[in-house]
């Protein structure tokens, strides 16, 4: 299942491996595309929206809906 969040403060490429890192460590098996000018990120992951948001709010950026 595709789950898209609006992901904002990405401004390197650091910061890309540590939404990713966040994703995969709640599901490795997890697909993770990143639009780093939209502040969009895509996960391929049956894994609770929940968590995963949560994943990458802990890693400390601010997480929304989806727009
Ligand atoms: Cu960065």
């Amino acid at each position: 299942m595709n789950q898209t969040f609006q992901v904002q403060g990405m401004t390197c490429g650091h910061c890309e491996r540590a939404v990713t890192q966040a994703v995969k460590q709640v599901d490795p098996q997890a697909q993770v595309r990143i639009d780093r000018a939209q502040g969009r990120v895509d996960v391929l992951s049956a894994a609770p929206r929940a968590a995963l948001a949560r994943a990458i709010a802990d890693e400390g950026y601010a997480v929304g809906a989806a727009a």
